[in-house]
Parts: C-alpha cells; structure tokens; sequence
C-alpha cells in the first residue's frame, strides 16, 4: 500500500463536514466537533512544511483562544517561532476544503509538486493544546495525520500558545545560537531569571512588591502561570490568581479574560477592584495581556495594549540614551485600532517612530522586523519586542564607560531574555510590564497618565457579505463596496478629531466599525452613522 493509500483509508474515518473553512488571522477555528477532519488534514500539512524545511520543526497548535468553550482551532507555526507563511495559508485552505478522499489525495499532490517536496526528507512536528473540552480528541486524530507522513513528533501537553512557539524557535536554534532551552522549565529560567536581574539591580525588596491580580480566565495561563511564579519566588514576584478552574465546564472565558475586559471595559465580576491594587487579565491561552485598577473615584481604568508600548517604548528610549547607544532605530508597530491619543505620544513626546499594519499579530511582527528594536502590540493585548542581530550585538559590544552606562547595558540584555520575541506571551509581557513599573517605582495610576485615551467605539455588524468590503491604507480606506468610502469621510469631519474606519472581520463573520473623536457623545454618534451606512 502507498502512503496516500493509507491516508485514504485513514481519511475516511473522518469525513468533512459542510462548512467552508478557510486559514484565517488565527488558522481555523470552529466548534471544536466540526475540526475532526481538518486537524488531521493539518497534520499532514505540518509534517510537509518541516519535510520542505529539511526537518525543521513546525508547531502545531490547538486553542481558539478567546472564543467560547465549544469552539477549537488550530494553527501551524513556522521553523523560527513565528506564524505560519501566508505562502501555506492557502494550501490548509484547500487541504481543509478537499470533499472527497482523493479530492484530498489530489491536493497533497499538488502541494508536494509545487513546493518539490522529497518526501523522504526527514520531518519534525511539536504540538500542543490549550484547556478545551475537545482538545484531547482533536490531539489524537492530530497524532493520526502527523504520524502517516512524520515519525518524529512530540506532545508538549497543555500549555499556552507562546509556550509552544518558544519551543520551537529553540528546538529550531539548537545547533546555531540556542535561543533557549526546550521544555517548559527552561521557558521559566529564561524569562524567569532574566526578570529576577532586573528587580535585583533596581534594588526592591520583597516587602515592597505590590501584589499583582492576574484573572487567567479560567484557561491555561492558570495552570502556567503558577509554575511560572512558584519558580521566580514570592521574594520576587507576589501574584494572586483568579479565575483557574480549567476542570469545570463552562468557565473558560465566561465573565472574565482579555477580551472579555477589553469588549466591557470593565473588570471581571468576579474581581473585586480595590483602589491602589494592580490587576492584569490573559486570554484563554494566554497571548493577551491588559491590565487595569479603578482610579480614587472607583472608576475604571483599563491600560490596554497601546499603554503596554507606550510603556515599553519610554522605557527602552531611555535604557538606550543611558546605555549610550544611538544607532540603533527604536521604533513601535501599531494597527488602526491603536487609540489616537497612544499614536500621538509616541510620535509626538517620545519621539519614537510608529508604523501601522493590518490587524493579525502576523502583520505587525513582519513590520517590527524592519526596526532593529521593533516594539508591537494590538490595542487588545497581544505584543512582543523584537531585537535584531545588530540590536543584540550593539548591546553585548558596548564598552560601558561609567557605573551608570554598564547598568543600563545589562538590563538591556536582561530585558531582551524576559521577552518571548517568537510571539506576543501573556506571561513574558506580564513580566516585561512589572520589570519596567518596578524600577520607574511606577504604579498603575501613575502609568496611566502616561496619556488620556480618545473615547472610542467599536460595533460588530453582520452585513449578508463581509468579503464585499475591501481595504488599503492598513485597513483605515474601504476600496470597495465603490463610494462608501466617501461616505465615511463626510461623516468623520463632522467631529471633533473624529476617525473611523470598516474592516472586515478575519474570524468572524462580521464587519467591525471603529470611531473615536475628541467627545464621547461624538464617538457614539459616528460609530453608529458609520455602522448605518455599512449595513
Ligand atoms: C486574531 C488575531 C489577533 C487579531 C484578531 C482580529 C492572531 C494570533 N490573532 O485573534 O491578532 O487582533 O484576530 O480579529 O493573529 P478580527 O479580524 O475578527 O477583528
Ligand atoms: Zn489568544
């Protein structure tokens, strides 16, 4: 029997459903039943990606983050840690599309002859999933796809998504420049030890630690995030989580996690908001990260992702100006939905470069590659801080000429080891944010006066075909439907520094409509005439 022989036999126990799937923002997600037959597909594509790599690894992820409980997904990443080249994303689709067996058949050979793939080159696939009710099974019929063309694969269990993608950038590093060790433990010394220097030579004492809130959303940053604390140590860190039943059903991302804080602009209502505490909320596999606190009049306060590289980017202009180092281009990625007033800052008072991308945490790292200290995050809280060769090595082969100069260089290189640069990390960029409070001697308060956010709406519309909408310019100019986009524009300049733009959604279907101006009232007004004239 031929290998596509077996995999015929082996495809046939898991037909494909009726539904279109398509390799979006975030690889495919769906109700967690309905991704049988696409998991195994998914197997095969990972095991030819490495097999096109020469035996590198490729990750292979089953979450659907935020999304509800019943929902799964899965997603592909690539040799260096990243995502998966848009250049794939296509084949999945049509893998994940093929009706019949050898309709199946028809596309793996398509792909193999396309891309010249041997496929007696050697193959390596790492996997893992989140907290999900249907991950186990999606895992085992995964195992079925990847084992029919890979016999070197390996279960990396429950962790989060970042997790598994530090993992494979450093299985992939091993026999060049290791960027860390792979497993688990070795995720915890590297960022862990790395965030324990910098507390150190910012001399803070344990009683002087502020106790951090972190809702985990009842997912997999629960269970990590313990591990994570338990190894820096309470003399270092004083976390208290909330939200950690993974084993009941129904608590993942229900009243609580990133999305959930960021859509209500409010805390969960199982946290209980006390003037003066810190509070941080993850995702359900714990790639987003926002913190928040209530200010003297109880109300709500949330530092979202463009506060995080507000943050980060005061902080790294002034390690770099301390470090005298001034070759190097610091600059901050952002996408449309960064609130105007963070755009402002950074341009305007830190003097930072900031580019704009499309949404999808693909875009803004590819754009971050082009600085040589490339700061990224979505206003919802995904981000990481990518340091080039050039940026590593200025550091390393600075000669410190003061006290104060060799300071600074070294808490480069420690910051540089408490970013997850592979992907945005909930727990890296937890840590990266109480790193920099901490030796500011900041607190919450204080870090949001970094600036006042714009008031700003965002609306979900279902319109009968979101693929009609079409955009350039980073998503802030509709080219298509024809004229609307005129429509926009005369409504914008009715308001007071007003803004806003349509863009179809890349994971659900629905177009999203984002307004701010200078008035809340205002923001309210043209989101809603705009969402009229989508509709
Ligand atoms: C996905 C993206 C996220 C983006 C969101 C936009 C990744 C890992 N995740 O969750 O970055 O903000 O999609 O969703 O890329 P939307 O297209 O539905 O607005
Ligand atoms: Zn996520």
């Amino acid at each position: 029997m031929s290998v596509f022989d077996i995999i015929v036999e082996q495809s046939s126990q898991y037909p494909k459903p009726d539904i279109n799937f398509s390799y979006g923002t975030a690889g495919f997600r769906e109700l967690g039943t309905l991704l049988v037959s696409t998991v195994f597909r998914m197997g095969l594509v990972a095991a030819l990606r490495s097999k096109k790599r020469h035996g590198e690894a490729i990750g292979v992820v089953i979450t659907a983050s935020h999304n509800k409980e019943e929902d799964n997904g899965i997603k592909l990443v690539d040799p260096n840690g990243d995502m998966l080249h848009p250049s794939w994303e296509n084949y999945c689709t049509l893998l994940a599309n093929a009706e019949t067996d050898q309709d199946l058949i028809s596309a793996l050979q398509s792909i193999i002859s396309a891309e010249k793939i041997d496929l007696n080159s050697p193959s390596q696939v790492l996997y893992a999933c989140d907290t999900r009710p249907t991950s186990p099974l999606l895992v085992s019929v995964l195992v079925n796809g990847i084992s029919l063309l890979c016999d070197n694969h390996k279960d990396y269990g429950v962790i989060t998504t970042p997790q598994l993608h530090y993992i494979v950038l450093c299985v992939n590093t091993q026999k060049s420049v290791p960027y860390g060790v792979p497993t688990i433990d070795g995720y915890c010394e590297k960022l862990g030890n790395a965030y324990k220097k910098i507390i150190d030579s910012a001399r803070i004492s344990p009683d002087s630690l502020p106790v951090l809130h972190v809702d985990c959303a009842n997912g997999v940053g629960a269970i990590q995030m313990k591990n994570l604390s338990e190894y820096i140590g309470s003399d270092h860190i004083k976390v208290q989580l909330h939200n950690t039943d993974t084993k009941s059903l129904n608590k993942l991302n229900v009243d609580c996690g990133a999305d959930y804080v960021k859509t209500n602009q409010k805390q969960p209502p199982s946290m209980d908001l006390v003037y003066g505490e810190w509070c941080c909320s993850f995702d359900g596999d714990a790639d987003r990260l926002l913190y928040y606190c209530v200010d003297s009049n109880k109300s709500f306060r949330l530092l979202d992702g463009d506060k995080i590289s507000s943050l980060v980017a005061l902080h790294f202009r002034d390690l770099l100006s301390s470090a005298g180092i001034s070759q190097l281009n610091l600059g901050v990625v952002q996408t449309a939905y960064a609130n105007g007033s963070s755009t402002r800052y950074i341009k305007n008072t830190l003097k930072v470069p900031v580019s704009i991308t499309n949404t999808g945490v693909k875009h803004l790292h590819h754009a971050a590659l082009g600085y040589d200290i490339g700061i990224y995050f979505e206003a919802n809280g995904h981000g990481s801080i990518l340091f080039s060769k050039k940026a590593v090595e200025t550091i390393k082969n600075t000669e410190p000429q003061s006290p104060a100069q060799k300071l600074a260089l070294e808490k480069l290189l420690s910051f540089h080891d408490v970013i997850n640069e592979a992907i945005g990390d909930a727990m890296s960029g937890l840590l990266l944010v109480q790193a920099i409070l901490l030796s500011r001697k900041w607190n919450l308060e204080y870090w949001d006066q970094m600036y006042n956010d714009m008031p700003n709406k965002l609306l979900k519309v279902k319109v009968a075909n979101r693929h009609i909408f079409e955009t350039t310019n980073a998503e802030q100019t509709l080219v298509s439907p024809a004229g609307l986009q005129n429509v926009i524009e005369n409504l914008v300049c009715n308001y007071p520094n007003g803004r806003s733009f349509v863009r179809p959604s890349g994971t659900e279907d629905a177009v999203r409509v984002y307004a701010e101006a200078s008035y809340p009232n205002d923001t309210n007004e043209l989101a809603y005439k705009v969402a009229r004239a989508v509709y």
